[in-house]
């Protein structure tokens, strides 16, 4: 039972969030004279001119009446995706919670990933599962549905789904104030084209029992998980070959059919024969893949940026500079509410005339970065940035030819920060660390006191001796009790000859070799 989560024109949503006079208006979020996306007023006034990625001045003729809003600084949406998803763990908390005391179980875990800035996958089965035993819910869907299913159970537990993310809908715009749609179904394949089946603030159920045939007759680019990559090796084999162009999922199905044999070939094509058999299975329609939690903090922190010309290194430093204010804040802003520091560094850069093929390279954190991430990080912000700005234009240096003796052209930077640690697993290491310091540091130390304690119990060992020496004397020996001994030594040696002679005791009993040992034992003892 697998739900995708898309918020509608999420930008705008925010921006006008914090702007209700808007409300009605037709709006677009402007970043570099292009509308990266525009409201739903917008949408149906300027009948489809505004488009995603739309040049603002044709925007514009479309609608003259269009309210643009800068939309270059991303902090606000990162804070409205942050709540978004606050709201879903709190309300899948609650859900578990309840399913725990109905069930008398321990906790689990429904897992949330986040895709983007606003989409989310939730793995639903355990609550759904939950709900059909002990929730008495109506018979009936709760949204659109789409396609069929021949399984009652499959159906039922769907309609519970629908019943549930319905509430989960209503909790997350009470909490944020921000609209969202979602698709409901078994994969996340099918989920995700559910969800954009009706928009804006709607849900759609997607029954899976002819998930190949809908899939099937889709263009196989608009499969998610269908990289432009593997579109472009896919259509340059079809030219090369004389096939037919490959313009439907089920046309590379056709093609390579789902036989072993298909699979390699089509492996061979795309480089790997486990990324040919997802690429078969999506283009039929199914989809195994797992959603995998992202937990509550982000897994990367990047900053990039993308323009026209960056062709001297003054501009490059320019750029780099801009990325890295960026950075450096949020890295110490993420310091300040998950205490973890980043451990690896990736610039990633494109150049003109490639498209958005570009390189990236990592490498490990500078170690200024540990101050920028600790208590008193908000002073040493600059230490941190000269740190990443070194480490940034020499990655660029050597690895992308980016210096002054060259010739370039930059159209994309990217600067991240990665392979997080929690500052109590750092502390820990370093505590580790300092006590392994500590440990070298006073071993010399250690072994002075030892040796010290060595020549003690030298002495104290020669005293014993003189002090057993004088008590052996008055000691009987424990197996004949007669004789007088002298040393340590001759004591020794007096005991063996007792022991062999199988020597009798004053009684004149002979003693069980047992009882011997114990008494010479614990005449040694007392020695
Ligand atoms: N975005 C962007 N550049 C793009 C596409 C999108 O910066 N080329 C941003 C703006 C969007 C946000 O990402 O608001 C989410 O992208 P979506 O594709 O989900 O688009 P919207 O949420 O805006 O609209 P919809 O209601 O269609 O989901
Ligand atoms: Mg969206």
């Amino acid at each position: 039972m697998i739900v995708a989560l898309d918020l509608d024109c999420f930008y705008a949503s925010v921006a006008i969030r914090a702007r209700p006079h808007l409300k009605d208006k037709p709006v677009v979020i402007v970043q570099k004279h292009l509308c990266v996306t525009s409201n739903y007023v917008a949408r149906q006034r300027a009948h489809g001119a505004v488009q995603k990625m739309t040049p603002v001045s044709k925007a514009k003729a479309a609608c003259p009446d269009l309210v643009l809003i800068d939309g270059s600084d991303l902090t606000p949406f990162r804070e409205a995706n942050q709540q978004v998803v606050a709201s879903i763990r709190e309300w899948l908390a609650e859900k578990i919670a309840l399913a725990c005391t109905r069930e008398s179980t321990g906790s689990f875990q429904c897992p949330c990933q986040k895709l983007g800035f606003d989409e989310v996958f939730i793995d639903l089965s355990r609550i759904v599962q939950s709900e059909m035993e002990f929730g008495k819910r109506p018979w009936r869907f709760e949204g659109h549905v789409f396609g069929r299913t021949d399984d009652d159970d499959e159906r039922r537990l769907l309609m519970i789904a629908s019943q549930l993310v319905k509430e989960l809908r209503d909790r997350i715009i009470a909490d944020t104030k921000l609209g969202l749609c979602a698709g409901i179904s078994t994969s996340k394949l099918l989920a995700k084209l559910a969800v954009n089946m009706h928009k804006p603030n709607d849900q759609t159920i997607f029954l899976p029992s002819d998930a190949a045939r809908y899939v099937g007759a889709l263009p196989p680019r608009s499969l998610p998980g269908f990289g432009h990559a593997t579109g472009m090796k896919l259509e340059d084999w079809a030219n090369r070959n004389g096939r037919n162009e490959l313009k439907f999922a089920r046309d590379i199905v056709q093609n390579f059919g789902m036989t072993s044999e298909g699979l390699v070939s089509l492996g061979k094509i795309l480089g790997s024969k486990d990324y040919a058999r997802k690429i078969l299975a999506l283009c039929h329609g199914e989809d195994d893949a797992p959603v995998v939690d992202s937990g509550t903090a982000y897994k990367s922190i990047t900053s990039m940026d993308s323009f026209r010309k960056c062709d001297t290194m003054e501009s490059v430093r320019a750029r780099v500079n801009e990325r890295l204010d960026d950075l450096v804040t949020r890295l110490r802003k993420d310091w300040e509410v998950n205490k973890r520091r980043p451990r690896t560094l990736t610039v990633g850069y494109r150049f003109k005339g490639n498209g958005f093929h570009g390189s990236a390279r990592a490498v490990p954190m500078p170690c200024e970065i540990v101050s920028l991430c600790s208590k008193n990080g908000a002073h040493v912000k600059k230490a941190a940035f000269s740190a990443l700005q070194t480490a940034s234009l020499r990655i660029l240096a050597e690895h992308a030819g980016v210096a002054a003796s060259k010739q370039f052209d930059l159209t994309w930077i990217s600067i991240g920060a990665s392979n997080f640690s929690k500052c109590a697993d750092l502390e820990k290491e370093k505590q580790d660390n300092l006590t392994l310091a500590n440990f070298f540091e006073s071993r010399s130390q250690v072994d002075q006191d030892q040796r010290a304690q060595h020549r003690k119990r030298k002495t104290q060992e020669h005293d014993n001796v003189q002090v057993s020496k004088t008590e052996a004397d008055t000691t009987p020996c424990p197996v004949c009790g007669e004789v007088t001994l002298g040393n340590l030594r001759e004591i020794t040696a007096h005991v063996d000859l007792c022991l062999r002679r199988g020597a009798k005791n004053k009684t004149g009993k002979k003693r069980r070799t047992s009882a011997n040992t114990l008494r010479v034992d614990s005449f040694f003892s007392k020695q």
